[in-house]
């Protein structure tokens, strides 16, 4: 074997060399600096009894008001709600759920606190018995609050509320994997004291949803079906019928195909004799990938020298051969440059792993490589946390990570 003759000076230079490019990728991946620790704002979450009801309905609102530091106490404390345009509460208003301190109505579609304080961890509620509205559709309530420690998140509940002859759906999960399919399900809903007929209606699936390939659609109204084909990005129903005092289902099967919330609204639903039956609720599926790039699946099926390393390349902006050489596992099936890179741009909001809305290489695709590389803890973090994160400690950037390889 021959072995190459290198002389002193050169063996120094070159160990100096690999010595401080050592130092570099440990930086690189291990990071130098220890994350800021700051007191955070209160956490507000806002809640209706129920997610629709009919026109004639009442529900509760509940604004619950918590203190997320372990240490510090967070002082001033308030907020007003200004309730969404057509909606009230009646005279006079029961706040007898609430534990907050100082809640009054100014009137009755505006309600506020006075200043108050919370313990570390703690919370309280401002609760309403009951809210009410003058016509159908959909009601969104926000709330912020500020405090010593600036201003909360805006958080907000929808309210769907249903007039004589309506149509409503749903996603039967909450959240789905890239590429797998749940059932989309409508309802129309006829509490009018007349049969209608002649009921149609269209929905374009939202970007990033299709119709499931077989559509597995199943229902009817008035022996009608929906139409829905295989791979479409929209679906309708035409002449169908609803009787009076009854309500009818229609169901199909959608598939996810890039990732990201999607929310689904049907087109108007039209009808001869009983005039129009507005649009529908808002109905939400999340739809998640993984980082499993190359799909290699077991047993290796996420692997930093594979799906980590392409993930950081792709996010560096490298494409064709440059973004997958060296970096397709064995038993990887998906293997082509453009079909990796079409994967990437699919979950690409998936890798946001920092929260703080843009999916960069030196935050989010070094915080997935370390992590593939069994790095945690501040090590994990160090360094690689974006600006306006909402994802800052170790825990947090882990448990996200991990939510991406079931
Ligand atoms: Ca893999
Ligand atoms: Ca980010």
């Amino acid at each position: 074997m021959n072995r190459l003759n290198i002389t002193r000076p050169a063996r120094r230079a070159a160990l100096r060399l690999a010595a401080a490019a050592a130092t570099f990728i440990f930086a690189f991946l291990f990071g130098a600096q220890a994350a800021n620790s700051e007191i955070l704002p209160p956490v507000l979450v806002v809640e209706f009894g129920v997610a629709s009801m009919p026109l004639s309905g009442q529900t509760s609102l509940t604004i619950t008001v918590t203190n997320p530091n372990p240490a510090a106490t967070l002082t001033d404390i308030q907020f007003n709600d200004s309730l969404p345009n057509g909606m009230s509460f009646p005279f006079p208003p029961d706040f007898s759920a609430t534990t907050c301190s100082g809640v009054s109505s100014q009137n009755l579609t505006l309600f506020s606190t006075d200043p108050f304080t919370l313990a570390p961890g703690a919370s309280c509620i401002v609760g309403l018995a009951a809210v009410q509205v003058a016509s159908p559709g959909e009601y969104t309530n926000y709330v912020s609050a500020s405090s010593s420690a600036g201003p909360s998140n805006t958080a907000s509940a929808t309210l769907f509320v249903l007039g004589p002859f309506s149509i409503s759906n749903a996603f039967t999960d909450a959240q789905i994997r890239i590429g797998t399919s749940t059932k989309l399900t409508f309802t129309i809903q006829n509490t009018s004291a007349t049969n209608i007929s002649g009921i149609a209606f269209t929905d374009t699936l939202p970007a990033g949803l299709v119709v499931a390939t077989p559509p597995g659609s199943t229902g009817a109204c008035g022996g009608t079906t929906l139409s829905a084909v295989a791979g479409a990005q929209s679906l309708s129903l035409s002449n169908a019928g609803v009787q009076s005092g009854t309500s009818c289902a229609l169901s199909v099967n959608v598939t996810g195909t890039t990732s990201g919330v999607k929310s689904n609204v049907t087109g108007e639903m039209t009808s001869t004799n009983g005039g129009s039956g507005g649009v529908s609720n808002t109905a939400t599926v999340k739809v998640v990938g993984t980082l499993d790039i190359d799909a290699s699946g077991a047993p290796t099926r996420y692997d930093a020298l594979t799906d980590g390393l392409m993930t950081l390349r792709y996010l560096f902006g490298l494409t064709d051969t440059s973004l997958t050489n060296s970096a397709l596992g064995g038993t990887a099936t998906r293997t082509l440059p453009a079909d990796i890179k079409a994967y990437l741009d699919a979950i690409r909001v998936d890798l946001d792993v920092d929260g703080n809305g843009s999916a960069d290489a030196l935050t989010d695709g070094l915080l997935i490589l370390r992590y593939l590389f069994g790095i945690q803890g501040p090590s994990l973090i160090a360094g690689a946390v974006g600006t306006n994160a909402t994802r800052t400690t170790a825990p947090d950037i882990q448990a996200y990570i991990q939510s991406l390889m079931p």
